[in-house]
């Protein structure tokens, strides 16, 4: 029953029947009741180590957990951070501080010293927990730094001056009377890092309220409890915590975690586990429709591929579905300001290519970036989201939240058009944001980082079309009189202050000046034109 539904002032509301979202329901007592749903069946499993937890152990280990942090002193509203790959561990923290009223703010756990840093001051976190891979970056993070507050550093294992997570594990569990209950629409529960339209990343106030909304709109879906699901990709980004670990739990699967992408340890874990459903990116489903290695494993239980975070072409889906004899292939669209999910295409998917239509409770409109004036079906502009999903606002940050969420409708920055049918379809990006194969990268960060060469006069950064990683960031430098800078330089330069995904894989461009509008502002289509005709030359 997905036909369009739309009023006449051109909003189009979501065709599915509304569902009833509590007002008042903490994520603690919502995600404990549904652990208790499932008891001894098993939840969680790390892919390469096999240690594994039941929907049991979780509720005691967290609970434990979130003790341990009230005898630490964390009180309601202080945050804690995870600098973390993806593991089991993972999922007991963001319960555990739940569970102790506290927000858990997340990073990609590949950032630099530096951008840890700059992560740690804004979020004004009181603890951090990490990886022994991880803790020599938080050290280098802290020790530079007057402004970081930490009381102490956790370690998932054992590192020299870290507190070892497995004591938190162990805690008798006294000091958690109750599970925090609080305002669910007013309480940060999570706090991950988005640039959304413009400028530097910024939090994300997700409150308890925003992620069941979107828990409960997300079981359209259909998750079943025999689903075996693969934990690739990151928990420290809105897809992997909401679309796989959390929603894991509300559907009663089983999930195997992996840290990082490998092929051969990617395809056996999911051979040997006969993983039924897995969440990717594109960059992950162009591998799997072309890759020679994935003739060599079984991989005949999938029954259903999620794609989400950047743009799936339709070729790329057909490719992937006849190889795989893969019946659904499932595209979800969201931001992290929404919690993420917007729009899922539900199967039967008669649309490929479409990122399908708006979940339960949702409205969206499209509107011309010039006019403001609402457009109809089949015509491209600014796709605008209302819904309970849309996060309260960006940390700090009361301007940036005003030009995002306007008159109660979030200006996602995305171009999209919608057909008869209420199918919508991303067709381009209004924003200056970039995404390498799924992850944020913001130019105004690279050019605030390039800006501070001692050759570098202005510069400019864009991103540039590429089949493998969707987008490469390319930048535009304008070099000092005197200099002898070369794009060698640069690209040195960026790789000893900022994490790997965010090189400038698109390349370095001089040019005598950067183009900008009377007020200053770069004007990155020029830029973006110029790239465009120099390749067709
Ligand atoms: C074209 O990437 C995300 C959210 C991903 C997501 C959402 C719903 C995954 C599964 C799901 O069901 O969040 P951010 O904040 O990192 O990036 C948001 C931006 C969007 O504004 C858009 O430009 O990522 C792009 N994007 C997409 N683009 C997200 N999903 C899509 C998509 N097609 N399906």
């Amino acid at each position: 029953t997905c036909c369009l539904q739309q009023t006449k002032a051109g909003i189009i509301e979501s065709a599915y029947k509304p569902l009833t979202i509590p007002d008042n329901v903490d994520f603690g007592s919502f995600i404990l009741s549904h652990l208790e749903q499932y008891k001894d069946r098993p939840l969680i499993e790390n892919g390469l180590t096999g240690v594994k937890y039941s929907y049991s152990d979780v509720i005691s280990k967290s609970l434990k957990v979130a003790s341990a942090f009230k005898k630490s002193g964390y009180k309601p509203g202080d945050v804690i951070a995870v600098f973390s790959t993806n593991n089991p561990e993972y999922l007991l923290v963001y319960i555990a501080a739940a569970a102790a009223g506290l927000t858990t703010t997340t990073m990609n756990s590949a950032y630099s010293a530096k951008e840890l840093k700059f992560h740690l001051e804004n979020s004004e976190c009181c603890a951090i927990i990490t990886t022994e891979e991880l803790v020599s970056t938080v050290k280098e993070a802290v020790g530079t730094s007057e402004t970081v507050k930490l009381k102490e550093i956790i370690v998932f294992g054992n590192s020299h001056g870290c507190r070892p997570f497995s004591t938190l594990v162990e805690d008798d569990g006294t000091a958690l009377t109750e599970v925090y209950s609080g305002n669910a629409k007013e309480d940060v529960l999570v706090l991950p890092y988005s640039s959304g339209t413009t400028g530097l990343p910024k939090g994300v106030m997700l409150t308890h309220h925003n992620i069941v909304s979107n828990l409960l709109q997300l079981t359209v879906l259909k998750l079943d409890t025999s689903d075996r699901i693969l934990g690739i990709l990151p928990f420290y980004h809105i897809y992997g915590m909401v679309c796989i670990l959390f929603s894991i739990i509300t559907n009663g699967c089983s999930i195997y975690t992996l840290p990082k992408f490998e092929p051969e340890i990617f395809l056996s874990t999911l051979s040997k586990n006969r993983i039924t459903c897995v969440h990717l990116v594109p960059p992950l489903i162009l591998f799997l429709a072309k890759h020679p290695l994935v003739e060599d494993y079984d991989l005949s239980a999938i029954r259903r591929i999620f794609s989400g975070a950047a743009p799936l072409g339709k070729e790329l889906v057909l490719k992937c579905k006849e190889r795989l004899g893969v019946q659904e292939m499932i595209q979800g669209y969201g931001l992290t300001e929404t919690s993420p999910v917007v729009h899922v295409s539900v199967p039967p998917i008669r649309h490929e290519g479409s990122v399908g239509t708006l979940i339960p409770n949702t409205a969206a409109k499209i509107i011309d970036p010039e006019t403001n004036e609402i457009l109809g079906p089949m015509q491209t502009g600014e796709l605008c989201i209302k819904g309970p999903q849309v996060m309260k606002g960006y940390l700090n940050r009361p301007e940036a939240t005003a030009d995002m969420i306007r008159d109660g409708w979030l200006y996602s920055g995305d171009l999209a058009h919608y057909d008869e049918d209420g199918h919508f379809y991303i067709t381009d990006r209004l924003k200056e944001l970039i995404k390498y194969k799924g992850f944020q990268v913001a130019p105004a960060e690279l050019e605030a980082l390039l800006i501070t060469h001692p050759d570098i006069k202005d510069c400019a950064v864009i991103g540039i079309p590429d089949e493998k990683a969707g987008e490469l960031p390319r930048a535009y430098v304008v070099s000092n009189d005197k200099s002898t800078i070369r794009e060698e330089d640069v690209l040195n330069f960026t790789k000893a202050n900022v994490a790997p995904y965010k090189q400038l894989r698109g390349g370095v461009e001089f040019v005598p000046e950067i183009p900008k509008s009377a007020a200053g502002k770069i004007l990155r289509r020029i830029l973006r034109d110029s790239y465009k005709n120099k390749l067709n030359d």
